[in-house]
């Protein structure tokens, strides 16, 4: 019997060697509660510690570990990666384009300084670092459609900004110090778990919530908008599969990954298949010319090609799962 538990012990030990251990900042907004999941089905509950500032809901609580992290605290951020032991660090931590806009100094703050503070933490620690960057990381002088991966990146938001910042910086460590820094530009993301908030490209999730309560939606950009778009469960299905990619096998460090491309005019059309009340108003206001500034259509060939990405929603397949989900909850 003892030998057989010392065995056991022995195997739990190994097993725990084998998977890392991941530190999410952020984790409280619109990818980090999807992403522990996925992670923590993968790797292990106690593998994967979800960070913020705020105080979390009694389900994140009760789903894992949990801790407060300042990302603008760096001594914090140490006493966390050594005392959890930490090998991974997802840094989700920003405010997004329209947010920004209206909080410079913060965006500022939160997106720059902090990711400061997270690629110090990482080349001292030695972690595999992830940051997402965006759409927003292109402006007006950049081809919209298709969008390469190595093009014009002359944004105009401060989150572009610091966007673009976050994957030149990550790319000199990774190539001054050897840092293994990955970075993903996402499309707008649709998700049913968190509500949207800050975003330019949040109308698409908005009017899912709209259509189900109260069955009309104000949309801010015009009509005939078109932006890259994919829904949550490929957005984290993307991280996991490209934190797993074997370094070598890795010819950028930042890639654009797509899904699909839409208008407003065209979700809706979708949405009214199941929703055929759904009246829409269209009032553009300042995040119309954030949208006119980004891509139509992202060009993710050498994602698909490097790490055989591939997308598993469309536009259909993301408003059928969406009215299922948010119908459960609205029932
Ligand atoms: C935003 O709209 O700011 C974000 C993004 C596209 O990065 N959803």
């Amino acid at each position: 019997v003892e030998n057989l538990h010392a065995e056991q012990v022995h195997m739990e030990q190994h097993d725990l060697a084998e998977k890392p251990r991941i530190l999410v900042t952020g984790s409280l907004g619109q990818l980090g509660t999807g992403l522990a999941r996925v992670l923590r089905e993968k790797y292990g509950t106690e593998n994967l510690i979800m960070t913020d500032i705020i105080r979390p809901p009694k389900e994140v609580i009760e789903s894992g570990p949990y801790r407060y992290a300042d990302i603008l605290d760096f001594k914090n951020l140490q006493e966390l990666v050594v005392n959890c032991r930490i090998d991974w660090l997802i840094h989700f931590s920003a405010l997004l384009s329209a947010i920004g806009e209206a909080n410079i100094p913060l965006a500022m703050r939160v997106n720059i300084e902090g990711l400061h503070n997270v690629l110090e933490l990482s080349r001292q620690y030695d972690l595999k670092l992830f940051v997402p960057s965006t759409i927003g990381a292109f402006g007006k002088t950049s081809p919209r459609n298709p969008t390469p991966d190595l093009t014009i990146q002359r944004p105009r938001t401060i989150y572009g900004v610091s966007k673009v910042h976050a994957e030149l910086m990550g790319e000199y460590y990774h190539h001054r110090f050897g840092l293994d820094f990955r970075s993903l530009r996402f499309p707008g993301i649709i998700s049913a778990d968190t509500p949207p908030g800050g975003g330019t490209t949040d109308y698409a999730c908005q009017v899912f919530w709209d259509a189900l309560t109260t069955g009309r939606h104000e949309c801010y950009l015009r009509p005939d908008t078109r932006l890259p778009m994919m829904y949550i469960d490929d957005c984290l299905r993307s991280v996991v599969e490209f934190m797993e990619v074997p370094d070598e096998q890795l010819k950028l460090r930042t890639y654009n990954i797509h899904a699909m491309s839409f208008t407003p005019e065209e979700i809706v059309e979708e949405v009214r298949k199941y929703v055929p009340h759904l009246e829409v108003k269209y009032k553009p206001d300042s995040r119309q010319e954030i949208a006119d500034s980004w891509p139509m259509v992202f060009d993710d060939a050498n994602a698909r090609r490097d790490w055989n990405w591939n997308h598993e929603y469309d536009l259909s397949g993301l408003v059928k799962v969406m009215i299922e989900h948010l119908a459960k909850r609205f029932d």
